[in-house]
């Protein structure tokens, strides 16, 4: 299976990549709103077809990508039926099978955090995606939403801990940068939940957390129980591409752009050739009206061009331009893109050169 565990440093919270490598179809468990442009990019990348994204619940720190990524990528939505939201696709039952491919992941409800919070289990019970039910070593809040320790408490040991002791635990969040536990290593180190503390010790431990509301409580709550879709569409939506280029971006966090449409515009944007002098006027000559800048030299020099005009930065493979269009981006240029693939990948299309040799 193709599995990758992704991070949002804002709210601590990881998103879960999972597909099925023969169908390629994928599922996303608890995307971010700001992260789905950088999901829909590995998800092109790995040449993945995204059939479903799943909430584990109704967040309250973040607002999940599921609205977006339907919007792009045409996924579908899937949550409980029991978390309120309106506007999904599927609103999951009691112990109900999300297939992708030859694979599935069979929907446990564990209420307790939340009313509506699930925990999904792999069909071979090797992983389960537990939400903010069981955290490493911990357990998501219960004082809002629906929430309550006693149903948690039953939740973690009835449908969680009942699992094998080898199923690793994936949580969604974790605010020391653990990244993944047990079903085992929990019933025996887990200060809340171990199997040697009783319900009433889980119950008086969670009343007495006096945590603050999450910060982002008021705007991700309201916009969760739409599925993450935005009052105002275009406004806030971090899947506008930029107007100037038809621009890729990576998953390496690089915006780029394709030989053929810099060919025909290149008196409308500003070339900048990050390689040393000898190979700007050696073999494979260079882009006309590009400017030699050097890599090292490119920050003392960076006054030198415009910031109103896109800047299109160039190199022999494309690896030192991303890395230039980078420190652009840093320096406050806000309409950048490396040439994909650079002089070679300019040359093997046969696009005209300054300077060179055939
Ligand atoms: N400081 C974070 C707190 C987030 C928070 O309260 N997270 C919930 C999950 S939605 C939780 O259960 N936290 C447990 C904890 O912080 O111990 C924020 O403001 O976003
Ligand atoms: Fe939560």
């Amino acid at each position: 299976m193709i599995f990758r565990q992704l991070f949002d440093p804002q709210s601590s919270a990881y998103t879960y990549l999972l597909a099925d490598p023969a169908s390629r179809e994928a599922v996303l468990i608890d995307p971010v709103f700001e992260q789905a442009r950088r999901d829909a990019a590995l998800i092109d990348e790995l040449g993945l077809k995204l059939a479903w994204t799943l909430e584990t619940h109704v967040h309250a720190d973040h607002v999940t990508g599921a609205w977006l990524l339907r919007e792009k990528l045409g996924s579908r939505i899937a949550l409980s039926g029991a978390s309120g939201a309106e506007g999904a696709d599927l609103y999951l039952q009691e112990n109900e099978l999300v297939r992708f491919g030859k694979r599935h992941l069979e929907a446990r409800f564990t209420p307790g955090h939340t009313s509506g919070c699930i925990t999904y289990v792999l069909d071979d019970r090797a992983m389960a995606f537990t939400g903010d039910a069981l955290f490493i070593r911990g357990c998501g809040r219960t004082d809002f939403q629906g929430g309550d320790a006693r149903t948690l408490f039953r939740s973690v040991r009835g449908q969680i801990f009942s699992l094998p002791d080898g199923c690793l635990v994936y949580p969604a969040h974790d605010y020391r940068g653990l990244t993944v536990t047990s079903v085992g290593e929990e019933k025996l180190y887990n200060p809340r939940l171990a199997e040697s503390i009783g319900e009433g010790d889980f119950v008086g431990y969670m009343t007495n957390l006096g945590l603050p509301h999450p910060k982002q409580m008021e705007v991700a709550v309201p916009a969760n129980l739409k599925c993450g879709r935005p009052e105002k569409a275009a406004a806030a939506d971090p899947l506008v591409d930029p107007a100037w280029a038809p621009l890729t971006y990576t998953f390496a966090g690089i915006w780029e752009v394709q030989p053929h449409w810099l060919e025909e515009h290149l008196r409308d944007v500003q070339i900048v050739d990050v390689r040393e002098p000898d190979e700007f006027s050696g073999p494979l000559g260079h882009l006309q009206g590009a400017r030699l800048v050097p890599l090292g030299s490119l920050n003392e020099k960076i006054d030198l061009l415009e910031k109103a005009r896109p800047v299109v930065t160039v190199c022999r493979s494309g690896a030192r331009s991303a890395h230039a269009s980078v420190m652009l981006g840093r320096a406050g240029f806000d309409k950048v893109a490396n040439l994909s693939g650079g002089m070679l990948r300019w040359r093997a299309q046969r696009f005209p050169v300054e300077g060179g040799s055939d």
